[in-house]
């Protein structure tokens, strides 16, 4: 197939003009299934460090329903919350005790629910986290489990066993913690002898549900329903492999977290992956069917090979489910395009859409993964003051260009709080001060990931940079924060928050969420990707040398400052004649025809 026969020009456009030529391998049809979330951005708040309304210095409910209206000026679809149910925070909340009530921290029920009112006043559809692998050890349900006796219903809603060893005294099995350390931790019975132990696949505060007995399904179905009822559009589901084990618990001779070699959980771990979890979903989807066509559930299933991806969002089971490939693809083109492909493909056979995301609250910030030339940290070392510093300017220019080319890409896109003001990860932060459980399960050898967890600077100049107005943030923000506030970038237009509001306003307007995907293979070399989505050619560069850009195109937008400052000045300027090329770390969208009658 070539440019020229897949470009039959719409009506009233003139035809491609320019030297663009060259075989296109198509991998994706526009789609235009009806469905909100198969085209949109979502944006996540990790609302502890979102803003601090009441000077506490952890953010709430209430500073997010303040800020709402800012988040709608960036032309998202959708906010995803992670958690604010109550909790004792040993896992920044993901440790619940209370699934159907708001940590006093953040807030009340009622200020849930006035965030709710604004967010609709805006447009904006609320999704928030569901942790039903597991819940915190303050959870009655753990309370009571712990007072019951071995064998009893109440111990049977956690995955309880006796110890190996003369006494009990080893764990039931090999299983290994994702923050470090066993998977098992021995209880104290009642009567205060030495007892039975119990699974935590994370923290030893976080105790795995039994998800072979049926009490566990109706309690989170009633879990669902609280929710859905307060009017959230639907659940970003954690964990979603892990919920149901293999019968018999079987040793694991497999990385300590049960990944496979390149870092994801292989579907041979026993512990990931299983068949009966595809029944859970199929539930619950039945259940938000109840509720109309619009409520979503996305997986948060980390698993390998992408392929596998495709069995949790089959037309009866969960709707997305994020890329986490994409996001390690790193910036090497080779490995994009091929986790592109992949992800097109296998979606695309079971009809689901592919979503793409760069960073989230549990991995090193894009803007500073890409400040390395060689290896970015593992996701959970994070990066301490001692280790190799990221070069900032470069990894936030990088990131630019990394994030424009993954919002041409057609699919929903998940947007983590802070990167549209290219925040860097927090690097200087003191080991008294880190609150990951992963720096204390390590004994300190993986920092874990609070950098990434930096609460949010508003205001320049203003305390804390206008987080909050009272106690220190629960995280202390770099110096270079200050600079980077969103009121300081929003008064700019060569700003990084001014390229993210053009790019989501002409992504919406070109409507490439719903579009196609063809690689422009005479543009794709080692270091350059070139796809067309519809008539936009999304052209990035991540060589060091500038490239040529085609003749016979219009520049839409550039990643790049510079070329954002003369953008805002005439915003569908020709491409001057000094823009005729593209920089290194750069990438650009083009239309590709010039239309004499148009624009
Ligand atoms: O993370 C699940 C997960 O697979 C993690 O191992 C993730 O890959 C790791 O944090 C990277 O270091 C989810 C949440 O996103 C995370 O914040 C929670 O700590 C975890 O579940 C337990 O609920
Ligand atoms: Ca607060």
């Amino acid at each position: 197939m070539s440019v020229d026969s897949v470009l039959a020009a719409p009506a009233g456009l003139a035809r491609l003009t320019g030297p663009l030529t060259g075989p296109l391998t198509p991998v994706h049809a526009a789609d235009h299934t009806p469905g909100w979330w198969r085209s949109a951005v979502i944006y996540q708040v990790y609302p502890r460090s979102f803003r601090d309304l009441n000077g506490d210095g952890i953010g709430d409910l209430a500073g997010i329903t303040a800020e709402l209206p800012k988040l709608a000026e960036l032309d998202i679809d959708a906010v995803w919350l992670s958690p604010f149910y109550r909790s004792p925070q040993r896992d920044a909340g993901y440790d619940v005790s209370d699934y159907c009530d708001v940590d006093p921290l953040f807030g009340t029920l009622a200020d849930f629910d006035a965030m709710i009112t604004e967010a609709t006043r805006l447009g904006l559809r609320m999704i928030v986290d569901l942790v039903p692998n597991h819940c915190s050890d303050q959870h009655q349900a753990f309370q009571a489990a712990l007072a019951a006796p071995a064998g009893s219903p109440a111990r049977d809603m956690f995955i309880f066993r006796d110890g190996r060893g003369a006494f009990g005294e080893e764990p039931p099995n090999n299983w290994q913690s994702h923050f470090g350390g066993s998977a098992w931790t021995r209880i104290t019975e009642p009567d205060g002898t030495p007892g039975q132990w119990y699974l935590h696949l994370f923290d030893t505060s976080q105790p795995d549900f039994n998800w072979d007995n049926d009490a566990v399904h109706r309690e989170f179905e009633r879990v669902l329903r609280f929710w859905l009822d307060r009017g959230v559009s639907g659940f970003r589901v954690d964990v979603a492999h892990a919920l149901v084990k293999a019968a018999g618990l079987p040793e694991w001779g497999g990385r300590a977290d049960g990944a496979s070699s390149d870092g994801y959980p292989g579907h041979e771990a026993p512990m990931f992956g299983q068949p009966a979890l595809h029944d859970i979903y199929r539930k619950w989807r039945r259940i938000l069917a109840e509720y109309g066509p619009d409520r979503i559930l996305c997986a948060e299933a980390n698993v390998d090979p992408l392929p596998r991806l495709a069995d949790w969002v089959r037309p009866d089971e969960m709707h997305q489910a994020f890329n986490f490939p994409f996001l390690h693809a790193g910036l090497d083109v080779g490995r994009m395009r091929h986790v592109i492909n992949e992800s097109l493909t296998s979606l695309d056979s079971v009809g689901a859409p592919s979503t793409w995301v760069l960073s989230n609250h549990d991995v090193v910030r894009h803007a500073t993964r890409f400040g390395y030339d060689g290896h970015a940290p593992r996701d959970g070392d994070g990066i301490g003051p001692f280790d190799p510093q990221p070069n900032e300017a470069l990894g936030r220019s990088r990131a630019a260009a990394a994030t424009m080319f993954m919002l041409g890409l057609p699919g929903g896109a998940y947007l983590y709080q802070g990167e549209e003001l290219g925040l860097p990860d927090g690097i200087d932060i003191p080991d008294n001060q880190r609150q990951d459980p992963t720096f204390g399960r390590t004994g300190g050898q993986r920092l874990g990931r609070d950098g990434c967890r930096v609460p949010l600077p508003w205001r320049s100049g203003e305390l804390h940079a206008g987080f909050g107005t009272g106690a220190n943030p629960w995280l202390p923000q770099p110096a270079s924060f200050s600079a980077l506030a969103r009121d300081t970038q929003a008064a700019s237009p060569s700003s990084h928050l001014s390229l993210y509001r053009r790019m989501l306003a002409l992504r919406r307007e070109l409507r490439l969420g719903a579009g196609s995907l063809s690689w422009l293979e005479d543009w794709c070399t080692d270091t350059c990707l070139a796809y067309l989505n519809g008539t936009t050619l999304v052209l990035m560069n991540v060589g060091h040398e500038p490239v040529e850009l085609p003749a016979g195109t219009v520049l839409l937008r550039s990643s790049a400052a510079s070329a954002q400052a003369s953008e805002a000045e005439s915003e569908w300027a020709e491409l001057a004649e000094d823009r005729h090329r593209l920089g290194s770390g750069e990438t650009v969208w083009l239309e590709i025809y010039l239309g004499d009658t148009e624009r």
